[in-house]
């Protein structure tokens, strides 16, 4: 305990000179606004919305497409969650995995569309 007190009035003096404290701390607030809690996720101008989600184990996420291209949100893992083809309009749901962690998706047509699913 009594080193890491050193270490942190060492980071508050360093921080004083660079602003660098500050830096981090506004980068630890944006990743949690950055992946928020939802089970609804849109498909617009080829991207997902939000990139990245948290939700609770085996939650249902639905996937809205709003673009006239069909997408799919398909688990990079082989065996992993799957909507299918999802046409435009229309919207389709999927299981989130049971384990936590982060579970990269992506769209099958258009494989730089990608997104993660964050199961907490
Ligand atoms: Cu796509």
């Amino acid at each position: 305990m009594r080193t890491l007190l050193a270490m942190s009035v060492l980071v508050v003096v360093m921080g004083c000179g660079g602003g660098e404290e500050n830096h981090d701390d506004h980068n630890g607030g944006d990743q949690d606004d950055a992946c928020p809690a939802t089970t609804s996720v849109s498909i617009t101008n080829f991207t997902f919305s939000p990139r990245c989600l948290r939700v609770s184990p085996s939650a249902s996420v639905t996937f809205t497409n709003n673009d006239s291209a069909a997408h799919t949100a398909t688990a990079t893992a082989a065996a992993g969650f799957d909507t299918g083809t999802i046409a435009g309009g229309a919207s389709a749901a999927i299981t989130a995995p049971s384990a936590a962690g982060d579970h990269p998706g992506r769209c099958s047509f258009h494989p730089g569309m990608t997104f993660t699913i964050r199961v907490e």
